[in-house]
Parts: C-alpha cells; structure tokens; sequence
C-alpha cells in the first residue's frame, strides 16, 4: 500500500508538471477536475472550496473531508436555499459519487469548507489539501486560489 502511494505521488507529480494548464488529477478511477478555492480577504478564517469528481470505477465512493496545513479543519458542506435565506451545513456523512458517475462541488452546493484558516487565501496561488475518500484513502491535491464572484459561500463571514 505504502508503494502503492509513491508511485501515485510520482507518477501525479510527473503528470501534473505536463499537464499543469488542465490542473486535474487521477487516482485509480478518480479524476478531480480543477480544484479551486475562492481568494478570501484579510482576517476572514474561513474558506470555501471546489472540484468536480468523476467516479470511473464500478464502486460507489464518498468525499469524506480531508484537511490542509493551512486550516484547522476541512469538512464538506452544502449550501441549500430555504425560502430566500441560503443555509450552509455540515455534512459529516460526506457526499457520494456513484459508480460511473460525476458530481460537482460548486458555489450554491456542495463544497470542501476550510474551517479556522490561519492566513487567507491569496488570488493565484496554490494550496496543498489532502482529500479523505472512503475506498481511495488520501489524495493530495493543490487547489488553486480564484478570486471569482457569484455564489454566497462564505462571502458573508
Ligand atoms: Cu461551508
């Protein structure tokens, strides 16, 4: 198991110096699709993140959280519109990825969400998270820092 995961962490790192414009990651038959984070201005501590994840395997997976040295905790949330107020859950369970299939972590649902961030997230820059999945374990990815607008995920806090 221990090899299994250096040569993952060579054979990423290999693809990823080649392929560093498409910013996507494979694991087995995961793919993350472009991790992103939204920059966040000075003196805010949390965080939101997102990342589509294709599931090419014939076992269901879940997104279980993860964690990034950077903040405290990395949990998943989703944003879901109740009347005209948007609430933001924790969603320990995580979120599961059928077999064969694809979801989307994307402002106005589901996102990773960095909890206690001890600097912000700074526009073009890239940040190490660790993504805990039930079958696949850890992937380490990067997340790259956009400062886009749209969505309310953690603009208010
Ligand atoms: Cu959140």
């Amino acid at each position: 198991m221990i090899m299994k995961k250096r040569l993952f962490a060579a054979a990423a790192s290999l693809m990823f110096s080649a392929l560093s414009l498409a910013h996507d990651y494979q694991h087995h038959d995961l793919t993350i699709a472009h991790p992103w984070a939204r920059a966040t201005p000075p003196g805010v501590t949390v965080g939101g993140g997102f990342l589509t994840i294709h599931n090419g395997s014939d076992q269901d997976e879940t997104l279980l959280g993860g964690s990034a040295p950077f903040a405290r905790e990395v949990q998943i949330h989703e944003t879901r519109q109740e009347g005209d107020v948007m609430k933001m859950e924790h969603r320990p369970e995580g979120l599961l990825i059928p077999a064969g299939e694809s979801r989307s972590l994307q402002p106005g649902g589901y996102h990773v969400m960095f909890m206690g961030m001890d600097s912000p997230l700074v526009d073009g820059e890239k940040v190490p998270v660790t993504l805990t999945f039930e079958h696949a374990g850890n992937i380490d990815v990067e997340f790259a820092v956009e400062k886009r607008s749209g969505g309310m995920d953690h603009d208010m806090d």
